[in-house]
């Protein structure tokens, strides 16, 4: 397959006037009758006609209504046509009950529906399908279900068929049709323009129960986006449906979200606190796509940050505003720590505008999607909130109806604010993490903070010239007082000086407060300068980060040690801030949570030494196992505090005391055997209790009844057997991880062809670092076996989860050898997917 480059980028040769389609469903044989209005594009010399097209039996086709036989090949057509404008029609059959991959148009449960991103739209008829090539659809479905969806507004319906128009011009990736036995849980929004616009969620009857909280996170967000951006709602009707086979989480067709019926569907007693502000961000997040995204769409697929990221954005400044900024921020920092930054720093290192790939899907990543928001948070802090507001508008100006690109993203910012940011575009191009070695000095009441930024190379790219990073600072008393409140440092070169004059005493400096950039701070502290950051730290990010970085600092310590008891001086801290009751409980929640497996790994492995999952995970247990003892004579009554006993609600208040509840629980597990854990499983009237309390049970190994007990309850439904099946895998000691995996592959429950499935017993294992990373090479010969086996019914989703491997070269040899083999085993799998055979060659590159 062959590798497709930015640089190769050219306009093109044909533009679409109008689209229009009559789509006659059947499972087998369904008939797409294209007819579209093509142009030549002013801007590009004459080209040939090519469309593309995948799977598709082409019965006729006729340019201005004569007969013409273009040159079929499995990839589209070329065809003889007029220089001048001309109508393109064409008759193609398709099959979407066989399709199995989950692009173009396909059948979930007995409902047909599609997804066109990236390139699913040519597997439905022949077209130019590329964003930058946008068109006004008009829509006939023809078919014998009761309810037949596609973009924009209805424009008329009878019995077995319904007509669709989406008067905004759009690229095919935005496409959707949705048809089946559906009902509707619906509302409405009237928009600050004062449009009326029916609601709708399409899910199937049984489900009808589980809508309510989806709708109103979408009138949320409507109202959201009008009130911080001034960006309305702009058709008459807004439709999701769920449906529950889904490579991602859901898609924003242009008037039409389809989701993953995990991503919209909730219920109190079916769904966790973590689910609810999952759905509801979404839901948000697809929503914020009609303008980011939809209005103004990607010139090319290289530009999939300028949706991605910026709608990230979007959405998690949505969440933060909701919920509170400090715990999101957290979150999302963890998330980059966790996820990011191991990207990054291994063999699928990519920048957050890639350069060149082979298989689109592929690049649907952490980097793109979390790193890429990071930079547009960034972007954010150097412009200033009136900039930033600035620079959306005239962003938003200038592109509505086009297909734009990075450069003119910045471009928009640049002219808006004056600001000069091509040093600020390399955050785009260069891919890795930097590292940022911090240093101070103090003399005669001046103060000196010394920066130097470094970036490793990653793959392709060698050199990295310096990146224009904002850093957050603060300087502290010794009392906790502010001297030197949050200011921005500019760092742009490879080594710099920043100067605070006129301090009477040398101050405690907080670094890269919120953090401020996604980047590794390198900076010499002990314990005692740490625990007094976590005690007064005037930003909470830093406040947290402080706790986890004595955490952290000592689990290093351990591990390089081989273990031993843990620093007092954390446990002391650890004591304060979760007896602190004027702090946040979801907050003290986080401080109490130690830094995953792979924060140390990573951190192992920047550092030169190799990293032993085994004993990564070995001292983790032996520090929870101290914490519990030593705040043993607290445990029970902080757990007894953090129990509600009003009426269950998502909200940030309740969920962060369940919270800061199920995290005292795991703990107190450890020293009752159970006991606590066990009758808050007999009691729980909602998920959130009743998984907390299952995960608790089995991670001290008594929870076998109540996982029995919970698979009697929800055998019938499928996404609460999502999490029976996930919990586990998760909660499995590492030396059982690996069969307890292989055993649920073969209980009834396990559907592998539904992506949430495969995901929930295959994805949990390779989260579960020590379980997955066996030295015996058993755990990534299971993952391989199963990855060779969904290849050919679903390459997207076995592209995605190659990516486990990721952590190729950072182990010993020995499990460097068997991942290798692993690899070796799934590229020679016969008629590899295009997807899976560039992961597999970039990861063993
Ligand atoms: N923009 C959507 C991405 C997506 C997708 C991409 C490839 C294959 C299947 C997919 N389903 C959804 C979702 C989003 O990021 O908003
Ligand atoms: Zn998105």
């Amino acid at each position: 397959a062959s590798t497709i480059h930015l640089a190769d980028y050219t306009v093109p040769g044909w533009l679409v006037d109008g689209v229009h389609l009559t789509v006659r469903l059947a499972p087998h044989a369904t008939r797409v009758l294209s007819r579209i209005a093509f142009r030549p594009n002013p801007d590009s010399p004459p080209v040939p006609f090519t469309l593309h097209g995948e799977d598709l039996r082409l019965i006729h086709a006729a340019i201005d209504g004569q007969p013409v036989t273009p040159v079929v090949t499995p990839t589209g057509l070329t065809c003889d046509t007029p220089r001048s404008a001309f109508v393109w029609e064409a008759e193609v059959e398709i099959a979407p009950a066989a399709n199995t991959a989950l692009e173009g148009l396909y059948m979930s449960n007995g409902i047909y529906c599609t997804q066109c991103e990236a390139e699913g739209f040519r597997k439905i008829t022949y077209y130019p399908d590329r964003p930058d090539v946008m068109a006004v659809f008009t829509v006939r479905i023809e078919g014998d279900t009761p309810v037949l969806l596609s973009n924009g507004d209805p424009v008329a319906q009878g019995p077995g068929w319904a007509e669709w128009h989406d008067p905004w011009p759009k690229p095919a990736y935005l496409f959707a049709l949705v048809a089946g036995d559906l009902v509707a849980h619906s509302d409405s929004f009237t928009t600050l323009d004062g449009r009326c616009v029916a609601l709708n969620l399409w899910v199937r009857a049984a489900d009808l129960d589980k809508c309510e909280f989806g709708m109103g996170a979408l009138k949320r967000a409507m109202a959201w986006d009008e009130r911080v951006y001034g960006l309305a709602y702009d058709l008459s009707v807004f439709n999701i449906v769920a449906v529950d086979d889904f490579n991602m989480g859901a898609m924003e067709n242009k008037g039409l979200n389809i989701f993953n019926a995990s991503a919209v569907l909730a219920s109190p007693e079916t769904s966790t606190d973590a689910d609810f502000r999952r759905i509801e961000a979404i839901i948000a997040h697809e929503y914020f796509h009609n303008w980011t995204g939809n209005r103004i769409t990607c010139r090319d697929w290289f530009q999939l940050c300028l949706k991605e990221g910026l709608t990230v954005f979007r959405d998690q400044q949505f969440t933060g505003d909701l919920h509170g900024h400090a715990v999101k921020r957290i979150e999302d920092a963890l998330v980059m720590r966790n996820r990011q930054f191991q990207e990054d720093a291994g063999p699928l290192a990519h920048p957050v505008r890639p350069d060149r790939f082979v298989e689109i899907n592929n690049f649907y990543t952490v980097t793109v999607y979390e790193k890429g928001a990071e930079l547009v948070g960034m972007l954010k802090r150097l412009v200033g909130d009136d900039g930033w507001r600035a620079g959306m508008d005239l962003y938003v100006a200038r592109h509505d109806g086009h297909a734009a690109t990075i450069e003119d993203w910045l471009a928009a910012f640049q002219d808006a604010t004056g600001r000069d940011l091509t040093q600020f575009m390399r955050w785009y191009e260069q891919a890795g993490t930097p590292r940022l070695t911090v240093t101070d000095d103090y003399a005669d009441g001046i103060y000196r903070l010394h920066i130097a930024q470094t970036t490793r190379a990653t793959p392709d790219q060698p050199d990295k010239p310096p990146l224009h990073i904002p850093v957050a600072i603060g300087l502290l008393d010794d009392t906790g007082a502010e001297v030197v409140p949050t200011t921005l440092l500019e760092v742009t070169e490879a080594q710099q000086t920043f100067t605070f004059d006129g301090l009477s005493a040398r101050p405690v400096p907080s670094i890269l407060r919120d953090f401020s950039a996604p980047v590794i701070v390198n900076r010499t502290v002990d314990a005692a300068e740490r625990a007094f950051l976590l005690a007064h730290d005037t930003d909470p990010f830093n406040r947290w980060d402080a706790g986890r970085n004595l955490a952290r600092d000592m689990a290093l310590r351990l591990i390089r040690t081989g273990g031993g008891a843990p620093d007092p001086g954390y446990l002391a801290g650890l004591r304060a801030t979760l007896t602190d009751d004027t702090l946040d409980p979801a907050f003290r929640a986080l401080v109490l949570t130690l830094p995953a497996d792979n924060d140390l790994t990573i951190a192992l492995a920047l550092d030169g030494t190799v990293p032993d999952p085994d004993l990564i995970h070995r001292v983790r247990e032996d520090i929870r196992g101290a914490i519990a003892c030593d705040l043993t004579d607290i445990l029970p009554d902080l757990y007894a505090a953090q129990q509600v006993t009003a009426p269950y609600a998502p909200d940030a208040s309740q969920a962060g005391r369940r919270r800061l509840g199920n995290a005292v629980l795991m703990l107190l597990s450890l020293t009752d055997d159970g006991a606590a854990a066990q009758a808050q499983f007999d009691a729980a009237t909602n998920m959130t209790q009743s998984l907390a309390a299952l995960g608790a049970l089995l991670s001290v190994g008594r929870g076998a009844a109540a996982a029995q007990a919970f698979h009697d309850r929800w055998q019938h439904d499928r996404l609460v057997m999502n999490k029976w099946l996930a919990i586990q895998i998760a909660m499995a000691p590492p030396e059982q991880a690996v069969a307890i995996t292989d055993a649920l592959t073969r209980h009834p429950a396990f559907d592998w062809g539904n992506p949430n499935r495969f995901r929930s017993v295959l994805g949990t294992l390779a989260a579960h670092p020590a379980g997955f990373h066996r030295a015996d090479g058993s755990g990534y010969a299971l993952l391989a076996d199963w990855l060779i086996r969904l290849d050919p019914v679903n390459p997207q989703t076995t592209a995605r989860m190659v990516s486990a491997f990721d952590g190729l070269g950072r182990f010993d040899a020995g499990r460097q050898v068997a991942m290798r083999t692993a690899l070796a085993r799934i590229r020679q799998a016969p008629a590899l997917s295009r997807d899976t055979t560039e992961m597999v060659n970039r990861l063993l590159r």
